[in-house]
Order: structure tokens, then C-alpha cells, then sequence
């Protein structure tokens, strides 16, 4: 079968064991695919390679088992996991692929990024973000242990969340202009990418030409994993 899936926003964590068993079911009957692609947040949060990443070694290890069996898995970041590195890359043969990336989908132009960056009414988080997706400040802050990165990843979440507690749920959807302009940058028919937690296909006109948005939703309570074939695409849910 000619399949191409995406994901993104499993958040898995050693807190939800069975969400991380039941991304490995997924990861064990996916072998006649084209290709896999994670569209960041894949872990609730990455410090960098060196974290020994307590109960995700079986994560690691069927990413490896697909990727050997002959299925390319790409990967791009999200803003949990923009510290997952080349050593993460080569532990599971992913491929990590630029934050905006442009794919051929069966002969459809087709863009796919994570999409935090289309977020932008989010005016403190896009601060936040210029800051630490800083490649100086990367730098720094793995030189730091990993016991320090721990407690300011721990820090950050627990300003994420009381800041995300007082925004308006609007401010952190996707901007519309932002959404028609990359898409018109990169001239492209589908934008495929997750982040926002809200599941859907929307049909868009963008200068004049139809175009679709997908968006992908997360692996809380169930697994999101859209399914393009040749034929068409599928949003589907996977029960966990
Ligand atoms: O993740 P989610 O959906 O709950 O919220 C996001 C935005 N929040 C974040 C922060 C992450 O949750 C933190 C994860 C830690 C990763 C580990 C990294 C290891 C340490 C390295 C440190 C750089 O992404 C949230 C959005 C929301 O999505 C919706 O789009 O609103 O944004 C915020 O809440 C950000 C606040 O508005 C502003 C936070 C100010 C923090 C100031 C600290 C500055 C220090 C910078 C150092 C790099
Ligand atoms: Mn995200």
C-alpha cells in the first residue's frame, strides 16, 4: 500500500506509559509506509541527546526498528523538543528536517512545520520563542548539566502554563494572514502541522486557487495520524 502519515504533539512523557506503548503498536504496523513524518512535540519536553530521557528507550528503539525495515521517518521540531539533536537523528536514523519544509505529497505541493510560528497574535510566546530557538543560546544552554536543564525546562513549563491560563484562546490559534502568506511564499496546496491541538481540514481560497490547511491533533486522550494515499487524504483518530 502507498502511504504517507503524519503526527505530531504525542507529548509522550514516563508519566502516560500507555501512550508511549501505544505510539510503538502504531510504529510496529506502519512497515508498508512511504514515509513517517513527526511534526514536532513528539516528547512532552527534550533537554538535549544527553538526558538519559527516563522510559523512552522503547521510543527510540522502534523508531530504529521502522527506519531499518525500510520506512524514512522525518522529523521536524516543535517547541517542546527544539533541543533534539544529531545524536537523537542518528539513535533513530530520523531525518530532522527544517522548521518550514516543502514536500512533493503524490504530486501535490505540499508545506509542513510544526506551527507555532503561524501563531503569531501570541506576541509573548513568539518572544519567548525568538530567545530560545537562539542558536547562541542553545549553545549555552547545553553546556549546562542536566540537572539544571531539568529545573528550567521545569521553570519554563510552569510559567507556560499560568501564561497560558490567561490567554484567550483565539490568541493561541493560527493567524490567518500568517497561515495565507506562507502559504503563498511556498506556493503550495496543503499545509500540513499540529501545535494547536485542533483537529481539522479547512478548505481556504487563497488568491482564487483552492487550497487546504490540515491540522493535526494531539495524543492525550487518543492518537491523531493523518493518511495521504495517492487516492486522497484521511484525518484519523487511533484509539490508545
Ligand atoms: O507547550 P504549550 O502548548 O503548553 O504552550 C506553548 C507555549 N509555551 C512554550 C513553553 C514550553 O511549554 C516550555 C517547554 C520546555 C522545553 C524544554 C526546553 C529545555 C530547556 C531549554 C530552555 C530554553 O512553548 C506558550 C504558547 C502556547 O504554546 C500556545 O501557542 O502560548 O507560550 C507561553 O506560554 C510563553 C509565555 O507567554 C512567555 C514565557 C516567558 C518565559 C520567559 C523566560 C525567558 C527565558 C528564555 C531562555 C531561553
Ligand atoms: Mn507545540
Amino acid at each position: 500500500m502507498s502511504q504517507t502519515l503524519f503526527i505530531s504533539d504525542l507529548h509522550l512523557d514516563h508519566k502516560r506509559p500507555h501512550i508511549i506503548a501505544a505510539f510503538c503498536r502504531f510504529l510496529q504496523d506502519i512497515s508498508d509506509t512511504d514515509a513517517l513524518y513527526i511534526l514536532g512535540d513528539l516528547f512532552e519536553y527534550w533537554i538535549g541527546d544527553d538526558d538519559p530521557a527516563i522510559g523512552l528507550q522503547p521510543v527510540i528503539d522502534a523508531l530504529r526498528k521502522l527506519s531499518l525495515a525500510g520506512t524514512p521517518i522525518y522529523f521536524i521540531h516543535g517547541n517542546r523538543d527544539f533541543l533534539v539533536g544529531k545524536s537523537f537523528a542518528k539513535a533513530t536514523r530520523c531525518k530532522l528536517l527544517a522548521e518550514e519544509t516543502i514536500i512533493d505529497l503524490y504530486g501535490t505541493p505540499t508545506l509542513i512545520m510544526h506551527g507555532d510560528t503561524l501563531c503569531t497574535d501570541d506576541i509573548a510566546y513568539q518572544k519567548y520563542r525568538a530567545k530560545a530557538r537562539n542558536k547562541w543560546i542553545q549553545k549555552f544552554i547545553l553546556l549546562l548539566s542536566v540537572k539544571q536543564r531539568l529545573k528550567l525546562a521545569e521553570k519554563l513549563r510552569n510559567k507556560s502554563i499560568s501564561a497560558t491560563q490567561d490567554k484567550h484562546p483565539e490568541i493561541m490559534d493560527v493567524n490567518q494572514h500568517a497561515v495565507e502568506q506562507v502559504m503563498l511564499t511556498h506556493n503550495v496546496e496543503y499545509l500540513i502541522h499540529g501545535h494547536t491541538h485542533r483537529p481539522a481540514i479547512h478548505d481556504l481560497i487563497i488568491n482564487g486557487s483552492a487550497r487546504q490547511r490540515i491540522v493535526l491533533g494531539d495524543w492525550y486522550d487518543q492518537g491523531s495520524v493523518l493518511r495521504c494515499t495517492p487516492k486522497g487524504i484521511n484525518l484519523e483518530t487511533l484509539q490508545t
